[in-house]
Formats: structure tokens, sequence, C-alpha cells
């Protein structure tokens, strides 16, 4: 049987891509695709437990270096036990962040050193790489407004990582454009400006000449 396809979404919080990953599932399980959509941190049940404590842990808040272990920690236990079984099922794995986030939020947003990720990571993933990789970008004034809009519409607050400061999400977009330039066949920049339908349209462009 056929390996499946490894497809991940990337970008900073408000970017759209919860959203275009849904979609896109949509699209692919209409054309007779079997599809397995997850996220990062999560997809187990261990990883998901990780999730809450990275997410919101605040009385004991892990240390830049606990965080960094705590991320591939989930990401070993959902390589091992959901993407590479579904792949080599055949299936085609989309997941909402991967390891472009860590090398981004980690390293250029934290400071930790990108080789230490690279090693770490790659022990974590046993070296599973995306097939491609779908970067979404829209402005940093787009993207609050949009963060703002989720927020009022279903009444939750920042978590702990999106407190972070300007500069640190400055940083974090500066650092998806240097991994882009580093990577341009894997990791592909969408323009995420425009109505969730426009933004379909551009992925679903780049993506059925590989169905
Ligand atoms: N993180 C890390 O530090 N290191 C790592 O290795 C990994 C992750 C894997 C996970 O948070 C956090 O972990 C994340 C990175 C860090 N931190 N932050 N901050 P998460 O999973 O809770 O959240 P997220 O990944 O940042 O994404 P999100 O909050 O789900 O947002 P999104 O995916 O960009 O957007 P969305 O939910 O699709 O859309 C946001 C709102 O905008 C929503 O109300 C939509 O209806 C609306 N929307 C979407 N598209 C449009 C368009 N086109 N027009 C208008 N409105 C739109």
């Amino acid at each position: 049987m056929a390996r499946g396809r490894f497809i991940t979404f990337e970008g900073g919080e408000g970017c759209g891509k919860s959203t275009q990953v849904r979609r896109l599932a949509a699209q692919l399980q209409a054309a007779g695709i079997d599809v397995v959509l997850t996220r990062e941190p999560g997809g187990t049940r261990l990883a998901e437990l990780v999730r809450g404590l990275l997410k919101d842990e605040r009385e004991d808040p892990p240390c830049d270096r606990s965080e960094l272990l705590l991320f591939l920690a989930a990401r070993a236990q959902l390589v091992r036990n959901v993407i590479r079984p579904a792949l080599a099922a055949g299936k085609w794995v989309l997941s909402d962040r991967f390891s472009d986030s860590t090398f981004a939020y980690q390293g250029y947003g934290r400071g930790l050193p990108l080789d230490t990720i690279r090693l770490a990571n790659d022990f974590a993933c046993d070296g599973l790489k995306p097939d491609m990789t779908l970067l979404l970008e829209v402005d940093a004034a787009t993207a609050a407004r949009r963060m703002r809009g989720r927020e009022a519409a279903t009444a939750t607050a920042a978590d702990r990582i999106e407190q972070a400061g300007d500069d640190f999400h400055a940083r974090l977009r500066e650092g998806f454009r240097a991994l882009a330039a580093a990577e341009p066949d894997r990791i592909r920049r969408i323009d995420a400006s425009g109505t969730p339908d426009d933004v379909e349209g551009r992925i679903w462009t780049l993506l059925k000449p590989l169905i």
C-alpha cells in the first residue's frame, strides 16, 4: 500500500489555520481520501494532558527548557501512536502545527539554540518530516482582530503563550519566514488575508495536483 501524505499547517495566532485545516480535511474526504486530522500539542490522551500544562499552568509555569521538552514529549507520542500508523495505512494526515512551530516559538521566540532543537526534535519525531507545510500569513493587525473576535465570541481569555509580548510575536513571525526561505519546496507560504473561502481556494489550488 502506498504511504499516505503528511501535510502540516503553521503560522502565528489568528492566521486562521485551524479553520483551514478543517476545511481541507472536508475537501479531501469529499474527494474520497481517508484523512486523519490532528493538532499539536495534542492528538493523543497523553499529549492532550501535556497541552493543558503548556497552555494553562500558571502556578509553576514551565521554564523555556521544560516548555521545549514538553512539546517534544507530546510530539513523540503523536508521531508514534497516530501519525506513523495512519501514513503506513495509506491515509493522509493533516496536523494543525508540527515541528516548525517549535523552531519558531521555542527557537526564534524564546531564544533556545536552533541546533539543539533540531537534534531533540529529530529524536522526538524519529526523523519524520512533513511532505508539505502550509504557512498561513496575515499582518499583525488582522491576526489580532481575528483573535479578539474569537475571544469575544467564545468568552475565552488568551492562554499563557498567547500572552507573550509583541516582540515575541514579531520574532516568531520572522522565524517562520526564515524557515520558509530555508526550505521553499516543503514550506509553501499562503496569503491568509481575505475571507475563509478566499484562503480555502488558494490552498486547494496548491493541493489539488497532489491528489
Ligand atoms: N506551540 C509552541 O510554542 N511550540 C510548538 O512546538 C507547538 C505549539 C506545536 C497552541 O495553541 C500553542 O502552542 C500556540 C503555539 C504553541 N500558541 N500560541 N499562542 P492553540 O492550538 O490553542 O492555538 P494556535 O495553534 O495558536 O491557533 P488558534 O488559536 O487555533 O488560531 P488559528 O489556527 O490561527 O485560527 P482559527 O481558530 O482558524 O481562527 C481564529 C479566529 O479567526 C476564529 O474566530 C475564526 O473564525 C476567525 N477566522 C479564521 N479565518 C478567518 C478569515 N479568513 N477571515 C476572518 N476571520 C477568520
